[in-house]
């Protein structure tokens, strides 16, 4: 079911199945590619939206990929 749920919110970004990885979240989150996952496309997640301010350790609203990578989903 997890699978099938992911096949729904991200489509085509996880094709190729598989574990998902904090570099590859991280690409998957990042929509716009701009190297930075905001709240908006963090939505997909809810435990993501619901970890997000702790995660974003500079505060600047938007999570990096160290920062995604502390990410414990
Ligand atoms: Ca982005
Ligand atoms: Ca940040």
């Amino acid at each position: 079911m997890i699978r099938v749920f992911f096949s729904c919110c991200f489509g085509l970004l996880f094709i190729t199945g598989g574990s998902v990885v904090a570099g590859d979240l991280h690409s998957a989150l990042d929509i716009d590619k701009d190297g930075y996952v905001t709240a908006h496309e963090a939505e997909v997640m809810p435990e993501l939206i619901e970890q997000f301010a702790v995660l974003d350790a500079n505060r600047d609203g938007k999570l990096d990929a160290a920062e995604l990578s502390l990410f414990n989903g």
